[in-house]
């Protein structure tokens, strides 16, 4: 499994840098996982193009493909992560097969269990805090979620939590016994892309040790 993630959204990225640039000053400064999600492009032969360079920019991270199972399985990813509109995590196994990893985006415990249920390795739950990137999911969850959901008897597989999170409040998440943590814009927006990256890396070392 992973405990850092660096999700991938080059819009948000600051004039002069390259998806590319900023995934590998990322791994750098520490993030144990990066995730392709570039949502506007569709065109497969494009996103197969720029999965193939994002991967190599990734090096030692585990390489997870947004939604696409084709594009993991010809890019030989580490995992697919899959969200509500995508196939499901039964399907999805059924591509990848039993070594790879399959994480699901969930917004409410409901999800989480069914996500479990259909054998998923591991979730995204969020967004914990505001965050412009997903203000269309209305109220945050807050971290008292990852507890309750903690509490659900059988429930077991790694809680990433994402939404809104910063230096600030990633000790609060992870106090909450999150697995780890996803991370878009906190990188993709910043100045220097690899200092915003360690100081998140910082937190969860001390947190890990
Ligand atoms: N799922 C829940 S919130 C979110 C996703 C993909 C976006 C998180 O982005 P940011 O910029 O780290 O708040």
């Amino acid at each position: 499994m992973f405990k850092f993630c660096f999700v991938t959204d080059r819009k948000q990225l600051k004039k002069g840098w390259g998806l590319a640039r900023t995934v590998s000053l990322a791994v750098k400064n520490g993030v144990d996982a990066v995730m392709l999600r570039e949502k506007d492009i569709q065109e497969t032969t494009r996103l197969l193009e720029l999965a193939g360079k994002i991967k190599k920019a990734a090096g030692k991270a585990r390489f997870i493909i947004n939604g696409r199972c084709d594009i993991a399985r010809a890019v030989d990813a580490d995992g697919v992560h899959l969200a509500a509109n995508s196939v499901t995590v039964r399907q999805a196994r059924k591509i990848l097969g039993k070594t790879k990893l399959i994480g699901r985006s969930c917004h409410s415990l409901k999800d989480a269990v069914s996500a479990q249920k259909e054998g998923a390795d591991y979730i995204f739950l969020g967004p914990l805090f505001y965050t412009e990137t997903k203000a269309r999911y209305g109220k945050p969850l807050g971290c008292a979620v990852i507890n309750k959901l903690l509490k659900i008897r059988g429930f077991k597989i790694p809680v990433i939590g994402i939404g809104g999170i910063t230096p600030e409040n990633a000790p609060e998440v992870l106090r909450s016994r999150a697995f780890g943590i996803a991370v878009i814009s906190g990188i993709s927006k910043a100045g220097a892309p690899g200092k915003a990256t360690a100081s998140y890396s910082k937190i969860i070392k001390k947190r890990c040790l």
